[in-house]
């Protein structure tokens, strides 16, 4: 196939690429259904998809990774700055001459025999101001379909890009699947990726966690914008007016949950409603009004399905009940449809559990779906996408909202006293180790930002750029905040509902924003008095005294808490911005 672009500095690199990987033939994506569709016949001839019931889940494909590239390597991703010192204390690191060689080493013939797919895509929608161009060469048919959903992707792109040289170089090469020689480098002064040995979504998809965070949080910082795992949500109010926030959590934290949640019944009653705008990614910049503003870089939504269910995320389940990739979930024979853990009582019997192993869901101790399996669907699925998705202009954000799961310490909510001490207030982001992962309970983990297997260079300097930007933002700048929804009574259970009923912390959020409710002065920040939360209609599952405690800040706690955060500090050693060293004090000298 002729060349779709005559851009010298993509046609050369993909000619050096394919002198090294060596593909027996070139196809360039150009976004067409009628490519698209013969590539998914392809793909269930070969049997990499499985076609499901057209009637029940028309457009809809199942996958299976290999059982050992089920999840993203964090310890075999590395960020190959010429400098070990701009990767950070956070980061694996490699040099990036000798992680070339190593890496065309295992990709040099890799292509033999194979096709090398060109897909030319978007981040943010096509010509938006906040769009950045990427070019993945993938030898996977899997890697194309689902690119297609997650990104704008096709001819369109070359016409944007035009003659410039500024866009990422990514290079995925299957290989043998091998996990001993799985990497994932990201090389941001060369806007270059390279993955290798790996077929799972978030090491190949390119565009997303390797583009969309680690690549694009290096060019935010010398560009001035801001890379973030943040989720972006509309909150619509019985006047009509839509306000915007986004919120980083880490990872089993319900991010997706929060980005599509269903408002409480006397919410819906009065006329609220919400519009999720993305639920992985924030792309954020300073508008023409001074004002921060946020586009989703993504087109779809890549999603874990386990747990996924009518109750949980309605939303969710809508959107991949058409044109939706299904990786790693269970399949029932009886009427090609798919299952996970969570989605109902009724697993299949006659079924194929992940792995592709005969399995009874009646009867099998096995799980059924891969914990990490996942469903890729289309945005414009989802029944509450925003109106504004496809729009590159973005969206104003009122308030940024971190948050963790801690069964202690931290409050319901609580607003940050400035912008640095919500920086302060990120930086510090924190889980407790779940029975559900390996290790042990309770164990805190420090997630800044929820950035910390996303950030593309030092993470000192990523807290300096936060600050930087808050001065440029000055009193336009958003409100910080942080929420906590998972605080456990003395007999472990939850004493906040969560899921729908968070947007009663939302709405208060919201009023700060505008100045309307009220909040008692604590050492680490604002915190609202139990009447400003809006129990109506749940007052049975929380009583005013369980909301008053999970209010409450205990001085003892947070000064164990600051000890930690010394100790987390210190691995930044002279990157670590002195605002941020003021502000422990500050908290440290408040709390005595
Ligand atoms: C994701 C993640 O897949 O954060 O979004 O791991
Ligand atoms: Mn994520």
């Amino acid at each position: 196939m002729t060349a779709k672009t005559s851009n010298k500095s993509v046609l050369s690199w993909i000619e050096e690429m394919k002198n090294l990987v060596k593909p027996d033939k070139v196809v360039w994506i150009d976004g067409s259904e009628e490519q698209l569709e013969s590539i998914r016949k392809e793909a269930v001839e070969t049997g990499e998809m499985i076609k499901l019931n057209e009637k029940k889940l028309p457009g809809c494909f199942l996958h299976r990774t290999a059982e050992n590239d089920v999840a993203r390597v964090e310890g075999r991703t590395f960020i190959c700055s010429r400098k070990e010192e701009d990767a950070g204390p956070t980061n694996h690191w490699m040099d990036p001459q000798k992680c070339y060689k190593m890496l065309y080493d295992i990709a040099r013939g890799s292509y033999q025999g194979r096709k090398m797919y060109v897909i030319p895509y978007s981040m943010a929608p096509i010509g938006s101001p906040f769009a950045k161009i990427g070019v993945e060469l993938t030898d996977s048919i899997y890697v194309v379909l689902n690119m297609s959903i997650m990104a704008r992707v096709g001819d369109k792109v070359w016409d944007v890009l035009g003659d410039s040289d500024d866009w990422v170089r990514g290079l995925h090469a299957k290989c043998d699947v091998d996990p001993e020689k799985r990497y994932i480098c990201q090389f941001p002064e060369d806007n270059t990726i390279i993955s290798v040995n790996s077929a799972y979504g978030g090491n190949v998809l390119l565009g997303k966690k390797c583009f969309a965070l680690r690549i694009a949080s290096y060019q935010g910082k010398n560009e001035g914008w801001m890379a973030e795992h943040m989720l972006i949500l509309g909150i619509q109010n019985p006047k009509g007016e839509i306000k915007y926030v986004t919120a980083a959590f880490p990872s089993a934290c319900g991010k997706t949950n929060l980005a599509m949640l269903i408002p409480p019944e006397g919410y819906r009653r009065k006329g609220y409603k919400i519009f999720t705008v993305g639920d992985d990614i924030a792309w954020m910049r300073l508008g023409p009004d001074g004002r921060l503003w946020a586009v989703n870089p993504e087109n779809g939504f890549f999603g874990v399905a386990p747990g996924t269910n009518e109750k949980s995320n309605p939303n969710a389940l809508a959107c991949t009940r058409q044109g939706t990739i299904f990786t790693n979930v269970a399949l029932n024979k009886d009427d090609m449809t798919v299952w996970w853990e969570g989605l109902d009582k009724n697993p299949p019997t006659n079924g194929v559990d992940w792995k592709g192993n005969p399995w009874n869901g009646k009867t099998s101790t096995e799980k059924g779906a891969h914990p990490n399996s996942r469903f890729t669907a289309p945005a414009k699925n989802c029944p509450c996408v925003s109106p504004e998705f496809n729009k590159g202009t973005g969206v104003p954000i009122s308030a940024i909202i971190f948050g963790g799961r801690r069964a202690q310490t931290t409050p319901l909510v609580y607003q940050s006293r400035s912008w640095n001490n919500g920086v302060f207030v990120g930086s510090i982001m924190a889980s407790e180790t779940t029975a559900a992962a390996s290790g042990a309970v309770g164990v805190v983990r420090r997630d800044p930002m929820a950035m910390l297997p996303f950030c593309g260079y030092n993470m000192g300097d990523y807290f300096a750029h936060w600050i930087e930007m808050g001065q440029k933002l000055g009193d336009k700048a958003p409100k910080i905040f942080n929420v906590n929804w998972f605080r456990l009574d003395k007999d472990g259970n939850f004493q906040w509902p969560g899921f729908g009923d968070n947007l009663r912390v939302l709405d208060w959020i919201l009023q700060r924003c505008e100045g309307t409710a009220d909040a008692v002065e604590t050492p680490i920040g604002y915190v609202p008095k139990p009447e400003d939360i809006n129990l109506e209609g749940i007052e049975d599952e929380v009583s005013k005294d369980t909301l008053k405690e999970i209010l409450t800040i205990d001085n003892g706690q947070w000064k164990k808490e600051t000890e930690g955060i010394a100790e987390f500090y210190k691995k930044f050693g002279d990157k670590l911005p002195k605002e941020l060293a003021k502000e422990l004090d500050g908290l440290k000298s408040r709390l005595n």
